[in-house]
């Protein structure tokens, strides 16, 4: 549909209720918002990360719009572009009316960064209901996978059924992401 590269720039009229995917540069925002969404090259998906720079709107069978943020904490862009991530990020979250949640992404390998514990307070802060995905499951055993979920459902202080173990290489948990963001999307808006 078109981005919004900068805070208070353009974005769709808000006549379809929204969810917004955050996470992490390269963890896998894009990939699996493909995924949900049955393309293969919907949202760009790259080796380099901090490639998604604006918040990409894609609308989804003319019933809600999924915004894919520009992925924070990635150390190597210069300082610039870096503070000019989180006015944008929550330029957009504060300013976006139709949106019903988030689903915020953690690599299931790697414990919670401070920008995603800050990404999460600020969430609560707001009162988005929210969601976790873990993404690139299929890099480790189905044992420590539940061990992951568990530890890192406590690390971001949500119930474990918020949490969603995810994959965009073999589809787990598609299915599953998708109905809870019908819920999201069903729900009356928070705010
Ligand atoms: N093995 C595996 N690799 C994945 C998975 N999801 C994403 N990747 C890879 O991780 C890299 C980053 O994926 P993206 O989807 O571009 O990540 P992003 O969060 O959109 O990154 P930015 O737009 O830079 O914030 C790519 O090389 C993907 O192929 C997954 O579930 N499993
Ligand atoms: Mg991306």
């Amino acid at each position: 549909m078109g981005g919004m590269a900068a805070a208070g720039g353009w974005r769709p009229d808000a006549l379809l209720p929204e969810v917004a995917f955050a996470g992490r540069s390269n963890v896998g925002k894009s990939s699996l918002l493909n995924k949900l969404v049955g393309r293969r090259k919907l949202a760009r998906v790259s080796n380099t990360p901090g490639r998604t720079r604006e918040v990409n709107f894609f609308r989804v069978n003319d019933t809600f719009i999924i915004a894919d943020l520009p992925g924070y904490g990635y150390a190597r862009v210069s300082k610039e572009q870096r503070a000019s991530w989180r006015p944008l990020i929550e330029g957009y979250l504060k300013g976006s009316p139709a949106l019903r949640g988030v689903v915020l992404l953690l690599d299931v390998r790697h414990d919670p960064t401070d920008d995603d514990l800050a990404m999460r307070e600020y969430l609560g802060e707001l009162g988005t209901p929210t969601l976790i995905a873990l993404t690139k499951t299929d890099k480790i055993g189905k044992k420590l996978l539940a061990e992951r979920a568990a530890s890192l459902a406590r690390a971001m202080e949500v119930d474990e059924d918020q949490v969603v173990p995810t994959s965009a290489d073999t589809g787990l948990g598609r299915d599953e992401l998708a109905e809870s963001v019908v819920a999201l999307i069903g729900a009356p808006a928070w705010r």
